[in-house]
């Protein structure tokens, strides 16, 4: 029998996520990972996105306490499993696997809203298809530059309360240099989750992304 031996504390999270994502894709679900400041508007976004979408969805809740935010998406009667890390800024491959237990869907897509924080979430993989960086204009244009990891990690970059753009002093050439440099093939998407700007053309590409895995 082969006997795996793990170095770090990482790579035995990495371990546990690669085992979800082979877990996941056996039932047809993708699931995104979002990581953003708190504030940022996580959970306006993902209450937003499933407004638009036709397919099944879940969320997974990631705060450090309170059980605020799976209250709001309860609300809308969507599946949604709260997490509370009791203290650890960021969700870790164990407590998605524990929280996957008791979200029995096939075919969907699960939302996975990590703890508001912009740096310890970018380091730990959950199993999931890819990383949405969400930022937005009230937060400055010069996040990338600042957190550069997570900018780099991310598939997509949604740049969210782009109603407000007008109000604050954020340069977009200059947060989407930083970012191209960064990460030169990502994706972006500018979003308002309140007015739901851009969210129509977010909600094609995602059901877009998940014909494509599931054609394989
Ligand atoms: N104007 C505007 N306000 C927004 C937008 N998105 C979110 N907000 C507001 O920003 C505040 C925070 O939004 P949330 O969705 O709770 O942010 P979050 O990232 O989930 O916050 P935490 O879970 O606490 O980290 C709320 O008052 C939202 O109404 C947006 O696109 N435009
Ligand atoms: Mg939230």
């Amino acid at each position: 029998m082969e006997i795996k031996i793990v170095k770090d504390v990482l790579e035995a999270n990495n371990y546990i996520a690669k085992t979800i994502n082979e877990d996941l894709t056996k039932r047809n679900i993708m699931m995104i990972n979002i990581i953003g400041s708190p504030g940022a508007g996580k959970t306006s976004f993902i209450l937003k996105t499933i407004e638009h979408l036709e397919v099944k969805c879940a969320v997974i809740e990631g705060d450090i306490t309170s059980d605020i935010d799976s209250r709001k998406v309860a609300a809308y009667g969507i599946p949604v499993v709260q997490i509370n890390t009791g203290g650890s800024c960021h969700l870790n491959a164990n407590m998605i696997d524990a929280a996957l237990k008791v979200i029995p869907l096939e075919n969907a897509i699960i939302f996975v809203e990590n703890v508001g924080n912009l740096v310890c979430p970018a380091s730990f993989d959950i199993g999931e298809d890819f990383k949405v960086a969400l930022s937005s204009v009230t937060e400055g244009d010069d996040k990338p530059y600042k957190y550069p990891a997570i900018f780099k990690k991310a598939m997509v970059t949604v740049l969210n309360k782009i109603d407000l753009v007008r109000y604050v002093d954020f340069d977009r050439d200059y947060f989407y240099k930083g970012l191209k440099t960064l990460n030169p093939n990502g994706i972006t998407f500018e979003v308002s989750s309140v007015l739901g700007d851009g969210i129509r053309e977010w909600s094609e590409w995602l059901e877009n992304q998940l014909m494509q895995k599931y054609k394989k």
